[in-house]
């Protein structure tokens, strides 16, 4: 099978972002974002999705992480949906429940072309390391819009705040992957509209 790979760069005043993602791969990760916990997240999206992920960022972080997270948000999603192509054979949706310890996550990804976002994940510290919480919900959001991916959370069981925000990265790696993964049975795609 011909791996689905795409390479995009962003380079504004604020960031610039050089992303490489195969969805077919294995989870090798090569990501540097400047950003501690962030890298740790990004890790752990690639592991456990089983796809292969450079991340390059240089980020205004004198200012604070904001721009570089979100930013990098806006390019995965865009890698995400150059990826797809005309999203034929895959399942289109996936969905994921995932405990990490006391925390419980559940995620759902419908690849629709209708973006949107929900969340009820509520952090109860302002900082994950070099990490600002509320920064979470920017990345998501901007997953969301520039792959066009229907996205949902919803935090099952809440604790620490490390394993809410790793539950939600892990959680969302393996949704996407069953989202984007092949079923033998599609053939086409999987829409009574013909197209995604
Ligand atoms: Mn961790």
């Amino acid at each position: 099978m011909e791996h689905r790979i795409s390479q995009i760069e962003r380079v504004t005043k604020e960031t610039q972002i050089r992303i490489r993602l195969d969805l077919d791969g294995s989870g090798q990760a090569n990501i540097h974002t400047g950003i501690g916990f962030f890298d740790h997240m990004l890790n752990g999206f690639a592991r456990h999705g089983l796809f292969d992920l450079d991340v390059e960022v240089t980020g205004d972080l004198e200012v604070d992480c904001h721009h570089t997270i979100e930013d990098t948000g806006i390019v995965l999603g865009q890698a995400i949906r150059e990826a797809v192509k005309d999203k034929k054979g895959i399942r289109r949706y996936g969905s994921q429940i995932l405990p990490m310890d006391e925390v419980l996550v559940l995620c759902a990804i419908d690849l629709s072309g209708r973006p949107y976002y929900r969340s009820d994940a509520v952090f109860t510290v302002e900082r994950i390391g070099d990490l600002d919480t509320e920064t979470v919900r920017e990345f998501f959001y901007a997953v969301s819009y520039s792959a066009a991916m229907n996205l949902h959370f919803k935090m099952l069981s809440e604790g620490n705040n490390h394993h809410m925000a790793e539950g939600m990265f892990k959680a969302f790696a393996k949704a996407l992957d069953m989202a984007t993964g092949y079923d033998p049975r599609i053939t086409d795609v999987l829409s009574t509209k013909g197209s995604l």
